[in-house]
């Protein structure tokens, strides 16, 4: 197998042709907004009633928000970037034990996004991980370095407790009962880890670490790197640029709950650019639907005599239809609309 991961230690003085992309669709990145007034919601604030309310303004304005006193520790968030960082600068030959292209995989090593499908590459390498039922999976992660599995363990645990708390309050923000959104994707709802790294690219302007997409599974919780910035969102046809906010999280709602809240809550367009000078780390965790879970908006988001906007669905069917086309290909979601007649 011809090695295409870009964190081999080489040194890149132009970009490969492989990832040039053609003029209009490169991203223009004098043309993006600092994103001064990213919706910063403190979970640590007491009114419970207006934490919701932050919640449900931001879901329908950005479809993302970030959270601080989120009560993951500093030092979990720290271990977290520090291991994925050792991780990849692992020898090249270590890190190709666990190199797959195939996204069936739960514990595979793999680069640009979907290798099978795309004509142009991504910037990006990425090791993705099943991280739910942990003991499951845990002994698939690697092994190099030696603290990763308790690490990434650690921050596994407290990543999915978080999870269900916001899907709680975001419950809550759409007028349904708090445990809705976790009763009806399962209780045993999957929970799925990217360690995105982003290596130095020599023309950045040129390419993306991921292009413009959106999530496909229910809510994604991005551990950042503090120091250098890289994602991007889509806001009223104008590309932001997310500023890292100290301890925060970034979170936003994916393709499951623009669905399941009947479209109230959009699952945004977003994408990570690169950087001339400085690698980027980025951990995103997705809360995902149980498989067999079927996707539906309750009456109570369905206006009187209207059909609900999208059909109903399971999430293997979705999985499936979000693998078979490439990532910046137009919203999947589309593709499960109902047709508008009554
Ligand atoms: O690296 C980032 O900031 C974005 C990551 C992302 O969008 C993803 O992993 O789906």
């Amino acid at each position: 197998m011809e090695t295409q991961l870009i964190s081999s230690g080489f040194q890149y003085t132009t970009l490969p042709r492989s990832y040039i992309r053609s003029e209009p669709d490169r991203p223009k990145l004098s043309e993006v907004a600092d994103y001064h007034n990213a919706p910063v919601i403190d979970l640590g604030f007491g009114d419970r009633k207006y934490i919701v309310q932050q919640i449900s303004d931001a879901c329908q304005q950005y479809g993302f928000f970030q959270i601080i006193n989120h009560g993951v520790s500093r030092d979990i968030m720290e271990k977290m970037l520090k291991v994925s960082k050792e991780f990849f600068d692992l020898p090249i030959e270590e890190k190709m034990k666990l190199y797959s292209n195939d996204p069936s995989k739960t514990t595979r090593l793999s680069t640009s996004s979907n290798l099978q499908k795309e004509k142009i590459h991504n910037w990006r390498d990425y090791l993705r991980l099943h991280c739910y039922p942990l003991d499951k999976y845990e002994q698939e992660w690697p092994s190099n370095p030696s603290s990763f599995k308790q690490i990434v363990r650690n921050y596994c645990i407290e990543i999915r407790k978080l999870g269900l708390k916001l899907q709680e309050a975001i419950s809550e923000s759409l007028g349904l009962d708090k445990d809705y959104i976790n009763n009806s994707l399962g209780l045993e709802q999957g929970q799925h880890m990217a360690i995105n790294y982003y290596p130095k690219c020599p023309e950045p302007e040129l390419t993306y670490g991921l292009p413009a997409h959106t999530d496909p599974n229910t809510l994604t919780i991005l551990l950042q790197d503090m120091q250098v910035t890289g994602l991007q969102l889509l806001k009223d046809g104008k590309w932001l640029a997310v500023k890292p906010f100290p301890n925060a999280f970034v979170v936003n709602i994916g393709d499951q709950l623009q669905a399941l809240s009947n479209s109230k809550y959009k699952s945004t367009w977003h994408r990570a650019v690169v950087n001339a000078h400085k690698p980027r780390i980025s951990v995103a965790t997705f809360l995902c639907p149980w498989n067999n879970a079927v996707i539906k908006a309750p009456s109570e988001l369905i206006e009187d005599e209207s059909k609900p906007i999208y059909k109903d669905f399971t999430y293997a069917e979705y999985y499936g239809k979000f693998w078979s086309r490439n990532l910046d290909q137009g919203h999947c979601l589309e593709l499960f609309k109902n047709s508008r007649e009554i």
